[in-house]
């Protein structure tokens, strides 16, 4: 019964998991969880899913997802004057938290986003957000490790402009976990 030739084709469209899963010669297995999962059915406009809309008392939810390779999935959040919004960073990775954990940092406008990061490497007590600096801070989660959610709501800035947040974390904000929030 066995076919090296059939062999082969499965390898090579090996990326294409979906496709080699159903030759038409083979039972589709009913315990196999499917790959293609369902667009969610609530939101049509998947553009409004990521960003979410305002639900019933006003707060936008922005749902950010942290990984091991040191990137928000979401770096860029666009914001109404004043608006309320709810940010979810949901780490998803493998590593232990002492060595791998992200959090949320939105600066003022007129923060040193540099040294703010350099004095939040030495801040570990207070989950990487230096005390001394609080004043440069709009708004800001604590520390979440694999498997762990973290969210903060706070009102956006009312002057227009580009405001930076980030991972205090060390060294995640050099690997490019950072963002803009832009009021307009
Ligand atoms: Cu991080």
């Amino acid at each position: 019964m066995y076919q090296p030739w059939l062999a082969s084709i499965l390898i090579a469209s090996a990326p294409l998991v979906g496709m080699a899963q159903t030759p038409s010669t083979q039972k589709p297995a009913a315990t196999q969880p499917s790959t293609a999962k369902p667009a969610p059915p609530k939101v049509a406009d998947p553009a409004a899913a990521k960003q979410g809309a305002a639900d019933a008392k006003g707060v936008r939810t922005v749902e950010i997802i942290g990984t091991d390779d040191m990137k928000y999935s979401v770096a860029a959040i666009a914001a109404k004057p004043g608006e309320q919004i709810r940010v979810r960073l949901v780490v998803k990775g493998g590593m232990p938290k002492i060595a791998m954990a992200h959090n949320f940092v939105l600066l003022a406008k007129a923060a040193d986003t540099l040294k703010f990061v350099n004095a939040a490497a030495m801040a570990r007590t207070t989950d990487y957000v230096p005390a001394e600096l609080k004043a440069q801070v709009l708004a800001s989660t604590t520390l979440a490790g694999a498997g762990e959610t973290v969210e903060v709501t706070f009102k956006a800035p009312t002057a227009p402009g580009a405001y930076t947040y980030l991972c205090s974390f060390p060294g995640h904000f050099q690997a490019g976990m950072r963002g803009t929030l832009t009021v307009k």
